[in-house]
């Protein structure tokens, strides 16, 4: 099967070696710092990028199959997993990053790489951006020549780049005065800002871009008539998806037991604009309002188990799953919609991956 996550992680073992050999061959290093570095990277690579679902990465192999409309050859298949082993490594990037960000103590079932006692946050910072960089070296390692080489670095640049604007959004970024962050502001958790936040650091990283890689590497381009309606369609469910997905995450967050989703939430010691206190301030009156004035955004346990509480109270769960089940039905609505009927296949499988999903 296409999507056998064995036969992908091969593709992930010969990329690292690749990779851990052009450290050996940086010239002018002596050989004890370059075998110091060496063992370095033989260690984070494998904690950081494999690991996770890597929905992201088998979606781009599934693409490319369900645009061929046939089995792939062994080339294209090495091709779609060197791709989507990529957009793995870009989402490696984004989660030592973000948990540095969010303060973060678990990811994936292990400590965040930033809290491994042989990694400082410093080197963390730097590991993050070398994650980031790698993927430009496998890219031309593999697709200088193809076609679509540009065109896959610019989807790469362009995703980067919207990501971090989401995570500006998320994390509160823009700063009040002098600064230094103002006190906690409840009137910024509408659903409006939820919304554009997530789009950005979300759904454009997580679910557009693996099936427009696969669209990429078909030989579609966004210039062609025929183009602009396949990448237009993919950027339209997408959007929903990523949407729908990261209101899961969300939700999880608060409510999913640490031991199965693989992380520990921080989302309201870190003042997110989570769909639930967006959904809360819709609903709460004064006294319970009050609580998340005392309690929103602070670094103590009674506070957020009161938070949490007050979420219960106003039955936010039922409130998700009736979301749910209005999202499951508008996703398959717009997945119907799509022409030419082969190419909803992908979206089905993405779909698939997230409806009811625990962790
Ligand atoms: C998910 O947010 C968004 C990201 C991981 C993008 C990070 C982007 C950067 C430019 C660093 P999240 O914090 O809710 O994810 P999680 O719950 O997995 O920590
Ligand atoms: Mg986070
Ligand atoms: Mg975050
Ligand atoms: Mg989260």
């Amino acid at each position: 099967m296409s999507t056998d996550k064995d036969r992908f992680l091969t593709i992930f073992n010969q990329i690292s070696s690749s990779l851990l050999a052009d450290i050996q061959s940086l010239p002018g290093l002596s050989d004890s710092l370059k075998s110091q570095l060496t063992t370095y990277y033989s260690t984070c690579l494998p904690y950081t990028v494999p690991g996770g679902k890597m929905t992201r990465g088998l979606t781009v192999i599934k693409g490319v199959e369900v645009l061929k409309s046939r089995p792939l050859t062994d080339k294209e298949y090495t091709d779609a997993a060197i791709l989507g082993w990529q957009v793995e490594w870009l989402q490696a990037f984004f989660l030592v990053a973000d948990d540095i960000m969010d303060g973060s103590i678990t990811r994936r079932g292990q400590p965040c790489w930033y809290q491994r006692p042989n990694v400082t946050q410093d080197n963390a910072i730097n590991d993050a951006l070398i994650l980031e960089n790698m993927i430009y070296q496998t890219l031309r390692r593999h697709f200088k020549g193809h076609p679509s080489y540009v065109g896959i670095l610019e989807l790469f640049i362009d995703t980067t780049y919207r990501t971090e604007i989401g995570q500006h959004i998320d994390t509160n970024g823009t700063p009040y005065a002098e600064g230094k962050r103002a006190p906690l502001d409840l009137g910024r958790f509408t659903l409006d800002r939820y919304r554009g936040c997530v789009r950005y650091k979300t759904s454009y990283y997580s679910f557009y871009l693996s099936c427009a890689l696969a669209l990429a590497y078909c030989g579609y381009s966004q210039d062609s008539e025929e183009g602009k309606a396949l990448y237009g369609k993919a950027e339209e469910v997408c959007m929903r998806l990523g949407e729908y997905f990261q209101i899961q995450d969300d939700v999880l967050d608060a409510f999913a037991p640490p031991e199965v989703l693989g992380k520990i939430g921080t989302d309201i010691e870190d003042a997110k604009c989570s769909w639930l206190v967006c959904k809360a301030l819709e609903l709460v009156n004064e006294d319970q309002k009050q609580i998340l004035v005392d309690h929103y955004g602070k670094h103590e346990e009674e506070g957020v188990k009161k938070v949490k509480e007050l979420y219960k109270e106003l039955k936010l769960e039922e409130l998700y799953h009736e979301y749910e089940e209005e999202q499951k039905k508008a996703c398959d609505e717009l997945i119907a919609s799509i022409e030419p009927e082969s190419f909803r296949d992908l979206f089905t499988f993405l779909l698939g991956k997230i409806y009811k999903r625990q962790k």
